[in-house]
């Protein structure tokens, strides 16, 4: 079939608000956090249920089904020449903390949706077609973002970590693996691994997670890069004891030093120079957590990113230099400083950017280059695949809180895209 008359007939594409937005719904129902947020962490119970939910709608879809030894789930309609590398798409369904109900899953429910809406128009890959519902991708349990697709990526640092991470209650990576149905008999990650140009190309629908689409009135944003994201963790020691009785010029106050701490990465990350740096620290322990005792142990993680990789890692270099400081002035001990993640940034591939642009023109949809200050599965994918993004404006840009929200019409729009985008690409 020639690429026009397929792209052609397929220009209208009618999507199924209906039963897409009450999948929204029912999947956001799988949470261990009261409505209208969600929390779903891996391999929680309320993940299992949210894996099987979405494995039923791979089902529907009439795509065959598999899974990784770590739950990355594949969901495959097979092209009329499948002995070529197939075309990927894909995202996450794990929610951190009273999040929203859209992050990730967007672009899994709108990719079973854009299968639907290729069938229903006749279409038939040359190329299979295959969707990713990436395993985990926000840090929450284990500390390690885009964990399934790191591995899909190759990671063997990664490969060796997982030996002994353990979560905040002190299960092993295993162990929760384990209690969701993976990693039952091997404990061999490497299996994982895709091999280099096992897909052509990969393309993720996703919110986009900022204001601008909205503010600008634009439907698309077709992704050009990928912002570089890095996180460390910091623990101080002091000697803690009595909030009343021990002097001040006796304390070595491990609270106080994470708050300087805390204060220096904003410092740093404004001095950058740039509007593209940016930093926080999203989790911050005092132990023992006792009002009238002086904290004897603090633990901080940091986020930090930059679109630029090299003024990232200098924003990372005087955080560690102000740490060291910290402990000097205050007389107490960093016990740890760990960068748990350095990543690059990532740049979308050119091809499926004009695929992606082309489709939107295509559609009569108004779309913007931009980048995405997020990270995401693609991040990682772009390591063994040439990558494309394509987002869809939420409401006030919010997300990761309750208040999240994408409208149907823009999720449809962001659907169509997708369908189309990945009809061009299963022909090339
Ligand atoms: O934090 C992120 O950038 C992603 O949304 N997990
Ligand atoms: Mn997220
Ligand atoms: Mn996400
Ligand atoms: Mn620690």
């Amino acid at each position: 079939e020639s690429e026009s008359c397929s792209s052609g007939s397929l220009s209208s594409l009618s999507v199924d608000t209906q039963s897409l937005q009450r999948q929204i719904e029912e999947l956001s129902s799988f949470s261990d956090s009261p409505a209208p947020s969600v929390t779903r962490i891996l391999y929680s119970k309320k993940d299992v249920l949210a894996r099987s939910y979405v494995k039923k709608l791979m089902q529907l879809a009439g795509l065959s089904i598999r899974e990784d030894v770590v739950g990355n789930i594949f969901g495959k309609w097979e092209g009329f020449n499948s002995e070529l590398a197939g075309v990927a798409t894909g995202s996450h369904v794990d929610a951190i903390p009273y999040s929203g109900k859209y992050d990730g899953v967007v672009g899994v429910l709108g990719a079973i949706e854009a299968i639907n809406v290729l069938r229903r128009s006749d279409f038939r890959p040359e190329r299979s077609l295959e969707i990713i519902f990436f395993t985990s991708e926000e840090p929450t349990r284990f500390g390690i973002s885009c964990l399934g697709s790191r591995l899909l990526a190759g990671s063997e640092p990664l490969v060796s970590a997982l030996k002994n991470t353990v979560d905040s209650h002190d299960i092993s990576f295993f162990e929760a693996a384990r209690s969701a149905g993976y990693a039952q008999d091997q404990d061999d990650l490497t299996s994982v691994f895709l091999k280099k140009g096992f897909y052509s190309a990969f393309v993720e629908l996703h919110i986009e997670q900022g204001p601008i689409l909205e503010q600008e009135g634009i439907s698309i944003g077709v992704v050009t890069a990928i912002a570089a994201p890095a996180s460390i963790k910091v623990d101080f020691e002091g000697n803690g004891g009595h909030a009343g009785a021990v002097l001040m010029p006796q304390r070595n106050d491990a609270g106080l030093a994470a708050a300087e701490l805390a204060l220096a990465v904003e410092q740093h990350v404004l001095e950058s120079g740039s509007i593209d740096t940016v930093g926080t620290v999203g989790i911050l322990d005092l132990h023992p957590g006792a009002i009238n005792s002086i904290p004897s142990k603090s633990h901080l993680e940091i986020d930090t990113r930059d679109i630029d990789e090299t003024r990232r890692n200098n924003v990372i270099e005087k955080i560690h230099q102000s740490a060291v400081k910290i402990t000097k002035n205050r007389k107490v001990q960093l016990s740890e400083f760990k960068i748990v993640n350095q990543d690059p940034p990532a740049a979308s591939d050119e091809s499926i950017i004009k695929a992606m642009e082309d489709a939107s023109k295509e559609l009569n949809l108004t779309h913007k280059l931009m980048i995405s200050r997020a990270y995401h599965d693609s991040l990682f994918m772009a390591r063994v695949s040439p990558m494309g993004m394509i987002f869809i404006p939420c409401y006030k840009g919010y997300s990761h809180k309750p208040e999240e929200f994408a409208s149907i019409e823009d999720i449809a729009n962001g659907v169509k895209v997708l369908a189309l985008t990945l009809a061009k690409l299963s022909l090339g």
